[in-house]
C-alpha cells in the first residue's frame, strides 16, 4: 500500500517541491491549506501536480482543525512546512508569527501523540535560530541559538518542542535546520526573488530601480528542489534526529545582485539599486554559513545546484514570465 504523507504549508515554495517529489516516489499526499475566499494554486500549477493531491482545510493556529486532520488521514509521515515565514514581517506580526510557528507546532505534535503516534514528524527549523551565533565561521548542530527576530524566536520554541516530544513520548521527530533555499517560485518578498524579478523588469524596460536594505548580509543560498530531498531522507532514518542542511558556502546580498545583473546582461547595477531604510531590519542576522557534514554523512545528502546556477535559473524564469506576458 502507498505510504501516506501530510504536508502543511503545501501551497508554499517547499510544499510545492516536496509534494511533487513524494508523488513521484509513489506517496499518497494530503495537503493542509488555509481557507481562502479566492484560492490560488500558482505554485502547484507551476509544478503540474495539483490534481493528485488531496487538500484538507485547516489552520495552524486552530488546534481543533489539526486534531481533525491527523485523525482523518493517519499519515505515515507529517512534514510541517506551514509558517509565517517572512522574517522581515515578524516584528509587525509577532503574535501571529508565534501562534502559527510556535503554538501551531505544539498543537500538531499533540494531535500526533493522541491520534497517530507512529507518524514520523518533520519540523521545518531554520538557520535563523542561530542569528548572531557561530562557531568561528559557520553554524552546525552544536552551535548555540541566538535568534534575532520574533520569527527566529518562534522557531526556537518549535525546535525544542519537537525534541521534547521525541524525548518525552518516544515520537519519531526530526528537525531539519535548513539554511536559505530559493527557486523560481520563491515568494516575491524574499530578497533573492525580489532581485531576480526586478532585474528581469529592468532588462525588459518595464522598470528602472531596485529598492533594497542591507547589501552586506551574507546567506548560504541553495536550491529548494535539492533541499526537500533532505526532509524526506530525515524521515527514512532508523531514529529521529536533527540535521543542518546548507551548501557550506555563503555570499552577500550584493554578490547576488551583481550576479543577477550579470546573467541578465544589464550593465552598471549601481545605477539601478537604491538603498531604502524601509527594508532594513531592527536586528540583522549578518552571517549564515552551514557546516552540513552530519547531513552529508548520515543522510547521504548533498547540494547539487551551485550559487551561479541558482541565480541563472531564477533570472531566466522571471525573464521568461515577463516576456510571455508581453507577447
Ligand atoms: P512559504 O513559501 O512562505 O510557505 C509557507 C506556507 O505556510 C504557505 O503555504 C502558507 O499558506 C502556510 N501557512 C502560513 N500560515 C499558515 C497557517 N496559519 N495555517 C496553515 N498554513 C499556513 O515558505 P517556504 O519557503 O516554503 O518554507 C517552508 C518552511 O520552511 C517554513 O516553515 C519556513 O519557515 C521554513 N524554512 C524556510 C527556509 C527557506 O529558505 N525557504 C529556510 C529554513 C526554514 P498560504 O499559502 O495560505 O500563505
Ligand atoms: O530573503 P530574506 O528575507 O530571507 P531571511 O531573512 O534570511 O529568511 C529566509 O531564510 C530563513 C533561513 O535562514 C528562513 F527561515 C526564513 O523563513 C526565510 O525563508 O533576507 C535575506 C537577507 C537579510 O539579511 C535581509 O536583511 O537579505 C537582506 N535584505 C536586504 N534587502 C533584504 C532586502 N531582504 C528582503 N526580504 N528585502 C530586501 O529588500
Amino acid at each position: 500500500m502507498a505510504k501516506k504523507a501530510l504536508i502543511t504549508g503545501i501551497l508554499g515554495q517547499d510544499g510545492s517541491y516536496l509534494s511533487k517529489s513524494l508523488l513521484e516516489k509513489g506517496y499518497k499526499v494530503y495537503g493542509l491549506m488555509r481557507r481562502y475566499s479566492n484560492p490560488t494554486f500558482d505554485n502547484l500549477d507551476y509544478l503540474s501536480v495539483t490534481k493528485k493531491i488531496e487538500f484538507i482545510e485547516g489552520d495552524m493556529s486552530d488546534e481543533s482543525s489539526l486534531l481533525h486532520v491527523i485523525k482523518a488521514t493517519q499519515p505515515d509521515e507529517v512534514y510541517n512546512l506551514a509558517a509565517q515565514s517572512f522574517v522581515g514581517g515578524s516584528w509587525q506580526q509577532a503574535k501571529v508569527t508565534t501562534e502559527v510557528n510556535a503554538l501551531g507546532v505544539l498543537y500538531l505534535l499533540n494531535a500526533i501523540k493522541l491520534f497517530s503516534p507512529t507518524s514520523r514528524f518533520y519540523q521545518a527549523s531554520t538557520s535563523e535560530m542561530f542569528g548572531l551565533a557561530s562557531d568561528g565561521d559557520y553554524q552546525d548542530e552544536n552551535t548555540n541559538f541566538h535568534p534575532r527576530s520574533p520569527y527566529g524566536i518562534s522557531k526556537v520554541y518549535a525546535y525544542w518542542m519537537t525534541v521534547n516530544f521525541r524525548e518525552s513520548y518516544g515520537l519519531f521527530t526530526a528537525n531539519g535546520i535548513l539554511f536559505n533555499h530559493e527557486s523560481p517560485i520563491r515568494g516575491i518578498q524574499f530578497v533573492t526573488r525580489k532581485i531576480t524579478d526586478a532585474v528581469a523588469k529592468i532588462k525588459l524596460g518595464l522598470s528602472d530601480k531596485l529598492y533594497l536594505g542591507n547589501l552586506d548580509a551574507r546567506r548560504d543560498w541553495g536550491f529548494a528542489g535539492d533541499y526537500v530531498e533532505s526532509m524526506y531522507l530525515m524521515l527514512q532514518q532508523p531514529q529521529g534526529d536533527d540535521y543542518v542542511v546548507g551548501t557550506g558556502e555563503n555570499h552577500s546580498v550584493k554578490d547576488f545582485v551583481i550576479e543577477a545583473f550579470k546573467v541578465a546582461g544589464v550593465a552598471d547595477w549601481e545605477k539601478h539599486v537604491v538603498i531604502d531604510a524601509r527594508f532594513k531590519r531592527p536586528a540583522e542576522v549578518p552571517n549564515l554559513k552551514a557546516r552540513p557534514a552530519k547531513a552529508m554523512k548520515k543522510l547521504g545528502w548533498k547540494t547539487k545546484t551551485t550559487f551561479k546556477e541558482l541565480v541563472k535559473m531564477m533570472v531566466d524564469a522571471d525573464l521568461k514570465r515577463y516576456q510571455s506576458k508581453k507577447a
